[in-house]
């Protein structure tokens, strides 16, 4: 019966997850926290593509929400961060939470400690709930990157943060972990499709919204990026502050003088989802940079710069800051910036060897 509801509907995201948790015994608990991710994307893609004709377009409250990064908040980024907050506070799974749109880590449950001791209370997830959403009233791709790590029940907390209570001290050790801790990580691309991309650790598995049946149906097994490419993908107004090796090798794919010979195209939405979906299906290499004005570009590390290096290296491809594999920082904060070149191996390895031969 299983196979004959799969040859009408392909292999949806709910069915991969039960398999992956079947041949992983110690993933079991991971299937219905996904559930709940899911969900909130298919909520999500809605809120985005009918955002223009429910108002929900422009600035939170008419203007003056900034969350902790001094960003004014659309009225998008607090009602998705809602909705995933709602949607992953039933899955029992989850003991804590940290987002690009809260000022800390949160416990997903009302009765915090009850939860987050709570044995069942098995991971902790990380959320940019909309990224790109300043493109969003232009119609522009957006997307919601997520990562999940095991939860650590031991961790203790040394010294006293002033302001945070015990609850947010042992939330906030909770969430700073490198990349490599990342059980699984991926992301919701809303765009002329709505493309649910993740990893668990065995390469990258790409499903689209299939709206007739409301599931996400497998499109995109095991993505491979390709090893060189003839894309680059980054705000190049910026260009003459970058570090010279990263300025002098994208002077060089330009006209064509790179290690490949390929003359290269820029193609920048300036979401980082949409970027990256390209980079890992046409190949490229995107990134933000430092530059002379931001030491540690413009992403962040725990909930755009992991989540998405895990993806890329899962597929293949590389991710640095130039001079560090991304996937081995450890955050000191959760809302830490991190300089980012990833994508096709050939041409990242390019960059980082001029940074390697500029000392
Ligand atoms: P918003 O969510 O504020 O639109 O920022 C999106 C983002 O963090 C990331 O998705 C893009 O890659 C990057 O910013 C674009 O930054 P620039 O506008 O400086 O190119
Ligand atoms: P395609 O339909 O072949 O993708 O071409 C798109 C297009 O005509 C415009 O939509 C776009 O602005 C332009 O090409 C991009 O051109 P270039 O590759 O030179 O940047």
């Amino acid at each position: 019966v299983f196979d004959e509801v799969c040859e009408t509907t392909g292999v949806t995201l709910t069915r991969f997850m039960i398999e992956v948790a079947m041949l992983n015994p110690e993933l079991s608990e991971l299937p219905s926290l996904f559930s709940g991710i899911e969900t909130a994307c298919k909520a999500i893609s809605n809120m985005v593509k009918r955002s223009q004709l429910t108002g929900l377009t422009g600035y939170a409250e008419g203007g003056g929400s900034i969350n902790v990064q001094g960003e004014e908040q659309k009225t998008l980024d607090i009602m998705t961060n809602d909705v995933l907050k709602r949607a992953l506070r039933f899955t029992g799974k989850l003991g804590v939470l940290a987002s690009e749109e809260e000022d800390t880590p949160v416990d997903v449950e009302p009765s915090s400690k009850e939860v987050m001791f709570d044995e069942t209370s098995k991971y902790v997830a990380v959320f940019d709930p909309l990224d790109g959403s300043s493109n969003v009233d232009a119609g522009i791709p957006t997307g919601t990157i997520f990562g999940i790590f095991d939860h650590d029940e031991e961790c203790v907390v040394e010294g006293e943060p002033e302001g945070l209570s015990e609850a947010e001290m042992v939330c906030l050790t909770n969430t700073l972990k490198p990349g490599t801790d990342l059980v699984a990580s991926g992301y919701c691309l809303y765009s002329s499709s709505c493309f649910f991309v993740m990893t668990v650790g065995c390469g990258v598995y790409g499903f689209t919204l299939d709206e007739s049946i409301g599931e996400f149906v497998l499109t995109h097994p095991n993505i491979k990026i390709p090893e060189t490419s003839k894309i680059y993908s980054f705000n190049e107004a910026n260009l003459p502050q970058w570090d010279a090796p990263m300025r002098e090798t994208v002077e060089k794919w330009r006209v064509g003088e790179g290690k490949s010979g390929n003359r290269f195209s820029s193609r920048y939405i300036g979401s980082m989802v949409g970027d990256v979906h390209r980079t890992l299906l046409y190949g490229g290499v995107f990134g933000y940079p430092s530059d002379t004005k931001n030491k540690n570009g413009k992403l962040r590390l725990l909930y755009e710069g992991a989540p998405m290096s895990y993806l890329m290296e899962q597929a293949g491809g590389l991710s640095s800051t130039g001079t560090k594999r991304v996937m081995e920082i450890t955050p000191d904060e959760v809302h830490q910036r991190v300089p980012i070149v990833m994508g096709s191996k050939g041409d990242v390895q390019e960059v980082l060897d001029a940074y390697k031969a500029a000392g």
